[in-house]
Formats: C-alpha cells, structure tokens, sequence
C-alpha cells in the first residue's frame, strides 16, 4: 500500500490528501473531478453524507479509481478487535472500498487485528494509521501516549503508518524522530492560511511538514472551500512536492 501510495504521489507530483468533507454526493463527485489530477488520496467520512446510497458510494469509489486516488476512510475505529472487525462490515462495508483507516489504539494491539480480518474477509488489503497526535487544541494523545503508539505499531506489519500532528512542526519532526523511516506519517490540521481554525482545529503550513517529516498531508477546507479548489489543489500540490524536494535535498 505504501508503495502504490508512493507511486501515485510521484506521478502526480503530489503529498496531498483531500479531506473529502462534503454532505452530498453530487459535491464528492464534483470535487474528484475537480481535484482529482492534483490529490494522491482521496479521505472520507462516510457517514456525514446526507443522501449516501450503496450505490452511490460504489460510483463514487470507481470515479476515484479512475483518478487514480487511494480512499482512505477516517473512521477512527477504537474498540475491541472482534467488534472493529464487524464495524468493518456493516450498513457501509467500509472493508469492500477503503484502502486505509485511521484507528486509536486506547483499546490495545488486537484492534490493528480485527480491521485487518476485516480487509482479509472481503479478500482484500488495506492499511492502518495510527493516531499518534492529533490536530485539534488540548487533545489528549500527550507524549506518553504517542510514544507506546509508535513503540507498538512500528511492530506490526498491519500498521500503514501514523497520523501526525501537522499543525505543529515541531512536534512533527519530534513523531519523525520515533518512528523512522519504516512507516508513513500523514497529517492533518494543514492549510496554506496558518493558525487557529474553526472549533479548536489549528493549522500548519504543508511545506513546513513536508520538510518535519510527513509524508502526505491531509487537506480540507484549504481545498473544498476554496473559490476554485482545483487551483487550490494544485497549490497545496506544489507546496508539498516543493518540500520534498527540499527535504531530500
Ligand atoms: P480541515 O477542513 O482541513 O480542517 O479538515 C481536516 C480533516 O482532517 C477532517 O476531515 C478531520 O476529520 C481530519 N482530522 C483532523 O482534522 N485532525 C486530526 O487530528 C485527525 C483528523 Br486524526
């Protein structure tokens, strides 16, 4: 998975992941076909579509096929392994479309096993991410907490990687340092207008992440709520590719 991940952001010169956050389906088809040449990833929330349908979704996930995104669902599964298993299945079978979830590892290792059972059950593969940080003001994933997370996933060969905290460099570069090189970082709270969002959400600069260590950053409302958000992605786009290039000098 990390490997088709790599091979998608090279291609499109791109470390960009859509957040995806649009209620309607007309709205998620129009932006994979607005940003979808500038986007490596394509994230969702599957469950705040007001007029979500079976199939509607499958077209959906073929359109972003098409485009050439992985679909990464950010359900952030927290419960017992046999439980996230079952979550995994369901009214949205989120097992049968998604490339990649998110996951808290409150409830121990066993849920990294359940989601991969889930994949395994539908003769599927995916990948996990690991909340080690979080964007948003006075979470509780303090330094302990993401450092057993790191200590764990780095383990496990069903971990994708870690969701990093993209709002704050610093801490960026401090998760870069305890993971390595083996396993993805990703990142949300990125937007090009840095500083407090909405609703305790707080913003860091994409290339300022790209040059911490993140390996895709994850951007919303920077792009979907944008005048034009396939100019928008492309800027996001170029942000980060720009930071890659300067990282690797
Ligand atoms: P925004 O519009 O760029 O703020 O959207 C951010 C998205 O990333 C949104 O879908 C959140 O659910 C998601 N997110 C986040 O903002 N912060 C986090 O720590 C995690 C996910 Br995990």
């Amino acid at each position: 998975m990390a490997k088709r991940y790599m091979e998608v952001a090279t291609e499109k010169q791109s470390l960009v992941c859509l957040a995806a956050d649009r209620n309607t389906m007309a709205g998620l088809m129009a932006l994979i076909e607005a940003v979808g040449p500038h986007v490596a990833a394509l994230k969702t929330h599957v469950d705040l579509v007001d007029d979500w349908s079976p199939e509607a979704w499958i077209a959906f996930c073929e359109a972003a096929a098409q485009a050439n995104l992985l679909v990464f669902e950010d359900r952030k599964f927290a419960d017992i392994g046999g439980i996230s298993r079952a979550q995994m299945a369901g009214k949205y079978d989120i097992r049968s479309w998604s490339d990649l979830v998110t996951a808290h590892l409150i409830s121990g290792p066993d849920i990294v096993d359940g989601l991969q059972a889930g994949w395994s059950d539908v003769g599927r593969q995916g990948g996990v991410l690991l909340l080690a940080q979080m964007s948003s003001r006075g979470n509780l994933l303090h330094p302990a907490y993401t450092d057993e997370v790191v200590a764990k996933g780095k383990e496990h060969a069903g971990v994708f990687g870690f969701i990093g905290n993209g709002s704050r460099p610093a801490e960026l570069a401090g998760l870069r340092s305890k993971v390595g090189d083996t396993k993805m970082i990703w990142t949300p709270g990125v937007n090009l207008a840095v500083g407090d969002g909405a609703m305790g959400q707080r913003y860091g600069d994409p290339m300022e992440a790209v040059l911490a260590g993140s390996d895709c950053v994850i951007v919303g409302s920077g792009i979907h709520k944008a005048n034009d958000p396939a100019q928008a992605a492309k800027a996001y786009a170029d942000a980060s590719w720009a930071g890659l290039m300067k990282r690797n000098g």
